[in-house]
């Protein structure tokens, strides 16, 4: 077994309250130029160059570091059993356009710092314990996302790989550029039992917890998310000669399947939905619209709310814009299932809150976490801190520094349980 490079200890852990956030707001200045808020899309310049500061941090804290097929950073703390499953922490680092800097850094930052108080305990672990800074979790131009987690849980798919974006790149040339290597994706899976348990720090991206005053919650289950791309195609006319009762016009007929989507999303009071993104050809003033792509999506923690809501979906896809003579034509992105997080590792998790003297609120997570993914590999669960008014995948996502410090604090303690 290589001879484990103990670097020199870190500050004491007196000062470690402050080195998350400070890592944290490292990590911030990587940023895509340009862009609003701390965008940092994945396959971009800026990410691949950020995930040289998650490498030095995992290396600084004591891990050994590498980065697997898919692109992920997975730091290794070597336990004193090696025959043990090891106990993964972890999130992403990526983020949405516009989007902020907690929403899947603060894991990362979080479960580094916390193999670096397992380290300055003094104690090795029997369990070796993985760091992984997972790539790609955010949807992206090729239209999936948890890429990253997706592999290491063997669902990347070779047509995955071939997936295209805008510019005719494949997801496995973005990969190779992220220095992933798509013709050796399969070793980026994790064996069997190689994992025993997964566990997650994450902003809770809802009000919940400020509405609460806590500062802890533990996530019960992860809400099922259909995401679909939806094709529209009308006919481009001249938009001043053409009558309006000749018009075929998709922006229109988006703009009635968008409508409609809402109305799913409030289909019984038991999910969500949205279109978020519309892209229309040619996009001229004087054009009537010939061509309207848009994505929608639906969350809910009950499956039979999303199988219906498919259903409902293919149907409006074919008729709403059958009614203004524009067909559609409904593809879909992805589609999970609700996950339910391990009732033995929520346990632990409470009992850690409560160690330090929190008393965490039991939330689901209506936001998708690489959790999903890694649930079909090994047990997981999660743990979320306040987002300030509720707020994320905005310029506002904050999370105070003290907060930060109870969720690392919290992880750090059920980490240290549970790798033995
Ligand atoms: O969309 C989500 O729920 C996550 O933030 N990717
Ligand atoms: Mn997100
Ligand atoms: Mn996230």
């Amino acid at each position: 077994m290589a001879a484990v490079n103990w670097y020199p200890l870190p500050v004491a852990s007196s000062e470690a309250g402050g080195r998350v956030f400070a890592d944290l707001m490292r990590l911030a200045e990587v940023v895509e130029p340009g862009q609003p808020g701390w965008t940092r899309r994945v396959f971009t310049p800026e990410y691949l160059q950020s995930r040289e500061l998650v490498w030095e941090l995992m290396v600084s804290s004591g891990l050994e570091v590498r980065r697997d097929p898919a692109g992920n950073l997975i730091g290794t703390l070597r336990g004193t059993d090696a025959g043990l499953p090891a106990l993964v922490l972890g999130s992403h680092t990526d983020t949405v356009a516009g989007g902020g800097r907690f929403d899947g850094p603060c894991g990362v930052m979080a479960a580094i710092e916390a193999v670096r108080r397992i380290r300055e305990g003094g104690v090795r672990p029997r369990r070796t314990v993985w760091v992984v800074d997972f790539l790609g979790e955010e949807p992206n131009d090729f239209g999936i996302s948890c890429v990253g987690s997706r592999a290491a849980a063997g669902h990347l798919s070779r047509e995955h790989l071939q997936l295209v974006d805008r510019g005719g790149r494949t997801l496995a040339e973005a990969l190779a550029q992220m220095g992933g290597d798509p013709d050796r994706i399969a070793e980026a899976r994790w064996r069997a039992g190689a994992a025993s348990a997964y566990l997650e720090l994450h902003v809770e991206q809802g009000a919940r917890l400020e509405e609460a005053a806590r500062r802890l919650a533990v996530v019960t289950a992860i809400a099922g998310i259909h995401r679909a791309e939806i094709r529209l195609e009308g006919r481009a006319d001249h938009a001043g000669t053409t009558p309006m009762d000749r018009r075929r016009d998709a922006l229109l007929a988006a703009a009635e399947v968008s409508l409609e989507v809402e109305r799913l999303g409030r289909r019984k009071g038991l999910g969500v939905a949205t279109v978020g993104r519309l892209e229309l050809e040619p996009n001229s003033p004087n054009v009537v619209a010939e061509r309207a792509t848009l994505i929608a999506e639906y969350r809910s923690g009950d499956r039979g709310w999303l199988s219906a809501t498919d259903e409902l979906l293919q149907e409006l896809v074919q008729k709403v814009p059958a009614r203004r003579g524009v067909r559609g034509q409904l593809t879909w992105l992805s589609r999970e299932d609700p996950t339910v997080c391990s009732e033995e590792l929520r346990s632990v998790l409470r009992a850690s809150a409560r160690e330090i003297g929190e008393e965490p609120l039991e939330l689901a997570s209506w936001a998708g976490h690489d959790a999903v993914q890694v649930a079909t590999a090994c047990p997981v669960a999660m743990l979320f801190v306040p987002s300030r008014g509720g707020r994320s995948h905005c310029p506002e996502e904050w999370t105070d520094p003290e907060q930060v410090e109870v969720g690392t604090r919290a992880l750090a303690a059920a980490a240290t349980r549970l790798a033995g």
